[in-house]
Parts: structure tokens; C-alpha cells; sequence
């Protein structure tokens, strides 16, 4: 039987994505959609101004829009995908989860808290054993994990392919599509004919949670990774796909030639929503390109490429559909990983 999910923020940019990728879903079953007070008792295809590129589920559609308060989703649904706005996920998700519900949430409000996991499944699965440390300190009968900002999720796993060669310092340099700003965070009269070199606090999130991702769990305490990452953000006008430029310094010798086979080589998992191959290297210097490579494998690949040597060590171009891979997509992943270790 689908496990009954509910989506906190239905109405944004990445709750309609998380819709699309939840109905339909074999695991899981819509049966909640939570919104700002102005969108509760509203039918959903009133409350949400629909811009993803499929049809509006006609299920959904007909669905009423709740307002996002714990008392008003009901106790048999057993999982939360959430895409609140951070600063009210740093209000109510806390409630949610102390009243018992288990959430998988694409918000940035406590991503960096020590007893939270941050998770790209790839990655860090067994961080998700951070969670018996959640439920002791806060006491909840629920939980809450988190993933990461989709800038983030673009390059961490192409440095943990590399991690065997020593992890030194990278840099990463971002060009970011304006669906990363949300609907109406960067209008398209804004970004045409121009690039916006700064996007608040992207380059702290880069830094910081990528060091969290790479970093140890020892089964009590989490310690971070010590490599050093500096990190570079830009706006641009590409609807969607952030492409990535990085630089990595490692202990070892580390030719293109061993990054994109150790990237080529890197697993995927066998999770409903996972890639085939999770990341695709190409050997054309002009690849990726976020119009022509974002959908690979669904939407939940990442590709490589533009292998090189330089001055500052390896140099690599990489590309992840950002509200795919990046939010929505990483929140199934993350609901699914959780299903598959038995959370729910
Ligand atoms: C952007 N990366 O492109 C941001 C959007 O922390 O989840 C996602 C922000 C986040 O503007």
C-alpha cells in the first residue's frame, strides 16, 4: 500500500515540482497540501498559479488546500515533503515533526544543525543514523532530514568521486538559472542581457554544507570535512540548470583523465527516483550545457566535463537541474531513502 504523503508549500516553485514528481509515484500517495493562510480552504487549482511543464494532476487539482498547522494535516499521513519558505520551516516544521510526522524538507533553516541530517543519498546515506541522536535530544515521536541547496547538490558528488584522491581545497564557481530564485525572485526583465554576481548567503551554503556532507558520522558525532572550499555565485539567465566550474587541489596526483573515469565509475543507488548512471561525463569540451544536459536521467543526473590541468590543480565544469535534482527531486530521494530504512 502508497504511504500517504502531504506536501508543506504546495503552491511555490518546488512544491508544484514536488507534485509533479509525487502523482504519479508508486511508493507514495498525495493525500495533504498545506499553503499560506490566504490559499486555505481554496481548491488547489484556484490556489496555485501552475508553471511546471506537465499538466496539473487532476486529483491534485481537486484537492483543498490546508493552512500549514500541524492540527490541520491529518495522522495518517506518515510522510512530509516540504518546501516551506525558510523562515517559516524554522517556525512550524519543529511542530510537525514533534507531533509525530516524519518530513524530508528541501527548506534552508536548519540544514546545518548538528543533529540533522543532511543527506544526498549517494553520498552520505549513513548519516541518516543521526537521527536516533535527533530523537534523543529533541524528543520527537517524528523526524526531520533535510537536503541540501541545489548549487551544493550539483558539485558534492562529483568531489566525493574524487574524495580517494585527498581532498585538499576546491573552488567552486557557480552560473545559476533564475528558477533557483523561486517564481518571483528574479523576474526575466531583470537577468536578460545581464549576469547578477551576487545571491544571498549561496556561497556560505556551498561552504559550509558541503563540509557536512563529506563528513564522518561516528555513530555519536558528526565531524566535518576538513577541506577547504571557497565558493563564487552568479546569476544567470538560463531558466533552468545550474552549471558549476570548479577547481580541486588533492593530496594525490589527480590527472583529468582519473577524475572523469573516478566520476564515470561512481554508483548510483537503486531507489525509484535514482538515475541509472548518476553521473555523466562527456569528453566534448563544450558540454555540459544546462539547456541541452539538464534532464538527463529523469532530471537526476549530474554531468561533467571540460577536464583539465591547471595552475590551481583539476578544473571541471559540472551541471545539475536545479529544481529536479536540486530540491524536489532530492526531497523523493530523501522520502524514499527513508521508506527503503524503514522510518515509515
Ligand atoms: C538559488 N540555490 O539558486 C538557490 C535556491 O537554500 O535551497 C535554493 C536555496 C536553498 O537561488
Amino acid at each position: 500500500m502508497a504511504v500517504r504523503v502531504g506536501v508543506l508549500g504546495a503552491t511555490g516553485a518546488v512544491g508544484q515540482r514536488l507534485i509533479q514528481l509525487l502523482d504519479p509515484h508508486p511508493e507514495f500517495e498525495i493525500a495533504a497540501l498545506t499553503a499560506s493562510a490566504s490559499s486555505a480552504g481554496k481548491q488547489y487549482r484556484q490556489a496555485a498559479k501552475w508553471r511546471v511543464d506537465s499538466p496539473i494532476p487532476e486529483d491534485v487539482a481537486e484537492m483543498t488546500v490546508t493552512a500549514t498547522d500541524p492540527d490541520e494535516v491529518p495522522d495518517d499521513v506518515d510522510l512530509l515533503f516540504s518546501s516551506l519558505p525558510s523562515s517559516i520551516g524554522a517556525e512550524v516544521e519543529p511542530a510537525f515533526c514533534e507531533a509525530g510526522y516524519v518530513m524530508s524538507s528541501n527548506s534552508s533553516n536548519a540544514r546545518m544543525a548538528e543533529d540533522v541530517p543532511l543527506i544526498i543519498p549517494e553520498v552520505n546515506a549513513d548519516h541518516l543514523e543521526l537521527l536516533e541522536v535527533q530523537r534523543d535530544e529533541r524528543g520527537w515521536d517524528g523526524a526531520m532530514v533535510k537536503n541540501p541547496n541545489c548549487s551544493t547538490i550539483t558539485f558534492v558528488p562529483t568531489l566525493a568521486a574524487l574524495e580517494e584522491f585527498g581532498l585538499e581545497r576546491v573552488h567552486v564557481s557557480t552560473l545559476q538559472a533564475v528558477s533557483g530564485a523561486g517564481y518571483d525572485g528574479v523576474t526575466s526583465m531583470e537577468i536578460i542581457d545581464n549576469a547578477i554576481p551576487y545571491i544571498g548567503s549561496e556561497e556560505e551554503k556551498l561552504e559550509t554544507e558541503s563540509r557536512k556532507l563529506l563528513g564522518e558520522f561516528d555513530g555519536a558525532e558528526l565531524s566535518h570535512d576538513s577541506v577547504e572550499v571557497a565558493a563564487s555565485c552568479n546569476r544567470i539567465s538560463t531558466l533552468d540548470g545550474h552549471l558549476e566550474n570548479v577547481w580541486v587541489e588533492a593530496q594525490e596526483e589527480l590527472t583529468p583523465e582519473d577524475a572523469a573515469d573516478a566520476m564515470e565509475a561512481y554508483p548510483s543507488l537503486d531507489l525509484r527516483s535514482s538515475p541509472d548512471q548518476l553521473i555523466h561525463v562527456f569528453e566534448e569540451p563544450d558540454r555540459p550545457q544546462p539547456r541541452l544536459d539538464r534532464t538527463l536521467g529523469g532530471g537526476m543526473a549530474i554531468s561533467a566535463g571540460g577536464f583539465r590541468e591547471s595552475t590551481f590543480g583539476l578544473q571541471y565544469n559540472c551541471l545539475a537541474h536545479n529544481t529536479m535534482r536540486g530540491a524536489a527531486g532530492a526531497s523523493v530521494l530523501n522520502g524514499e531513502l527513508l521508506l527503503e530504512n524503514g522510518y515509515l
